[in-house]
């Protein structure tokens, strides 16, 4: 694992053609929150999640929609489930102890679609804290990952000929939270990231700090899928030339997971 030197220039691609979700549980309202957030309405929930849905089917990606599992009201974050690359997908294992069972869940999905491998005890990781651009994968070491999570997946990955680099999150649920990649070589991030040595090498966008639950967003087919009710941070993207979808998540907010969390998108 390189925790230091730069890895090769990615070749980015976000041109997926399949997007597994899974739809929420009416017993979202028991999922974990980090704060003293007003709970998240099922009914509401729903409706943001078919409308997200509805847009990544419109961009052309093929849907696979998996049933709820109310014995895990987080489990619609598919994104923490699996890290899934042109060559492998890596089954996780969720660092939190009650939706370690929704990995099992996944596994199934993703069998047919490519060889799988699995990070084992006492690794944990989560989706949320691998941020993949091209052949770069940035992990954040957080509450939910640990550097034996990180370790493994590096040790699947690299033979690939992927970089991985650690980066430290503290404060913050997920790498993903702060940072994602938005092409075009530019992170958009919140201001604690701006300055962070890993991301020297890319242009920057830096979302407002009233404004930091917008820097999750995700790239799709050169849209870029961005939270409704952030207006500064879509006027910096449009201003630099981003082509936006903005999107309400007011009901995933409230459980700490936005745009990147509820879908697994890959070709
Ligand atoms: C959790 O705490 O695990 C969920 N309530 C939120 C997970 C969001 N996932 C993500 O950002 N990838």
């Amino acid at each position: 694992m390189n925790e230091e030197v730069d890895v090769p220039e990615p070749e980015i691609e976000a041109e997926y053609r399949l997007a597994i979700v899974r739809m929420p549980s009416p017993t979202l309202a028991q999922g974990i929150v980090s704060g003293a957030h007003e709970p998240a309405d099922y009914v509401r929930f729903l409706q943001q999640h078919l409308s997200y849905t509805a847009v990544l089917r419109s961009l052309g990606l093929e849907i696979v929609k998996l049933p709820s599992l109310p014995e895990y009201p987080d489990a619609h974050f598919v994104e923490d489930t699996a890290v899934i690359t042109p060559e492998v997908a890596v089954i996780t294992r969720p660092g939190a102890e009650q939706r370690r069972g929704e990995t099992e869940e996944m596994r199934d999905a993703v069998a047919e679609l490519r060889p799988l491998a699995t990070i084992e005890e006492p690794g944990t990781l989560e989706g949320g804290d691998v941020l993949r651009i091209g052949r770069q994968v940035f992990v954040g070491l957080s509450k939910r990952t640990n550097k034996a999570g990180a370790e493994q997946l590096a040790g699947i990955l690299e033979p690939f000929g992927y970089g991985v680099r650690t980066v430290a999150v503290k404060n913050s649920l997920h790498l993903k939270s702060e940072v994602t990649y938005i092409g075009r070589d530019t992170l958009l991030l919140t201001r604690k990231w701006a300055t962070h040595k890993a991301f020297a090498r890319f242009e920057k966008i830096v979302v407002p700090d009233e404004e930091a639950q917008a820097a999750n967003a995700l790239l799709a087919h050169s849209r870029l899928l961005v939270a409704e009710g952030y207006p500064q941070t879509s006027d910096l993207l449009r201003e630099a030339g981003f082509d936006i979808l903005e999107i309400v998540v007011t009901e995933p907010h409230k459980m700490d997971g936005g745009m990147t969390c509820m879908s697994l998108c890959f070709q």
